[in-house]
């Protein structure tokens, strides 16, 4: 009998550090995870079985296929967007080539043990292209449909592999004599910047924000490199994998669409400076703009739209911008940096 897990990729990064952990608590899954590196020791404890590899090694899902049997997959690896504008070529295999191999893993497992698999697959408000600021400031809680032209790479393949998704969940096959299509059950969020209190970003553009929190907290000055009144969605990171969760275990039937937005606050970067001196008044924060990484920036929404998460599959963040703050980030943060 081969052992029925859960299956995360990319499981080292920041979504996977906090899915690990709320996982795990809950007891109720045994976990595999497949990442590059090893995971951090603390996390290593909490999963059944630790591959380490590539998601373009087709190789390594083999063996896992043969074997694990797995219904839920979170396919987290990916190049993020201010990385993959350096190495475009190598974003477009992590991100489009590595998502196809796991999609395809997919229905392989789908084949193997006759039950549909949950694909949970976090998209990004980088997937929408605002052509210019004038049309940002107008555009407001942007929807799903709306302003679909990226300028990123990362962007690109967020975008294509959300039709992807789509394709293997409602088309896959189509003109072959049996249906094949259903099979992967592809459920998608459009993240905004997630802010983790246990965690520092790399390689994203939205980092500005945990940057500089986790800077204070750390005693260290910090340079932001976008303008004060740049504005984009955020949210905590407990509720980003909240709604991971959420949505996983919503029933089928009542979900209208593949690809939700969810957002829970969006302050200008200067908002964000000033909760951040409330509780460190000693903190250095200065902006001195990086014009290439804000001409990115200044391409995504100013907040989104997510009535249809809200709507039907009941989405609504915990934290709000005070609260994340207040209740999560600051007493979190505190306490990580006391332990050094
Ligand atoms: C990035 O900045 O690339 C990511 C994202 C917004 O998806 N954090």
């Amino acid at each position: 009998m081969r052992r029925l897990v859960v299956l995360i990729t990319g499981a080292g990064g920041e979504i996977g550090h906090g899915l690990i952990t709320r996982l795990a608590a809950e007891g109720s899954r045994h976990i595999l995870t497949l990442d590059l590196k090893p995971l951090d020791p603390a996390l290593s404890r909490l999963v059944e079985r630790e591959f380490i590899g590539s998601i373009l090694d087709r190789n390594v899902l083999e063996r896992i296929l043969a074997e694990f049997e797995i219904d839920l997959i979170f396919h987290l690896a990916a190049l993020l967007s201010t990385r993959g504008e350096f190495t475009p070529v190598t974003a477009h295999q992590v991100n489009v080539e590595g998502t196809l191999n796991l999609l395809e893993f997919a229905q392989n497992e789908r084949q193997s043990h006759g039950r549909p698999v949950t694909f949970l697959y976090p998209s990004s408000i980088a997937a929408y292209g605002l052509p210019d600021p004038a049309t940002k400031a107008l555009a407001g809680r942007v929807k799903e449909d709306e302003y679909n032209t990226p300028t990123t790479m990362y962007g690109c393949n967020k975008l294509y592999a959300e039709h992807l998704g789509r394709y293997y969940a409602r088309h896959y096959k189509q003109l072959s004599s049996e249906t094949q299509a259903g099979r992967v059950d592809f459920r998608c969020l459009r993240f905004p910047g997630l802010i983790s209190a246990v965690t520092v970003p790399s390689g994203g553009t939205s980092d500005y924000a945990p940057e500089m929190i986790h800077a204070a907290a750390g005693g260290n000055a910090y340079a932001c490199f976008v303008r004060e009144d740049t504005r984009i969605p955020f949210m905590a990171m407990p509720d980003g994998v909240e709604a991971l969760l959420t949505l996983a275990a919503a029933p089928a039937a009542s979900l209208t669409r593949q690809v939700y937005n969810v957002g829970a606050f969006a302050p200008s970067a200067g908002e964000i400076r000033s909760l951040v001196l409330k509780s460190f008044p000693k903190a250095q924060v200065t902006f001195q703009p990086d014009v290439k990484r804000q001409r990115i920036v200044d391409t995504w929404p100013a907040d989104v739209d997510d009535a249809a998460a809200r709507r039907d599959w009941g989405f609504v963040p915990r934290y709000g911008l005070e609260s994340a703050f207040s209740e999560y980030l600051i007493p979190t943060i505190r306490e990580r940096y006391r332990k050094g």
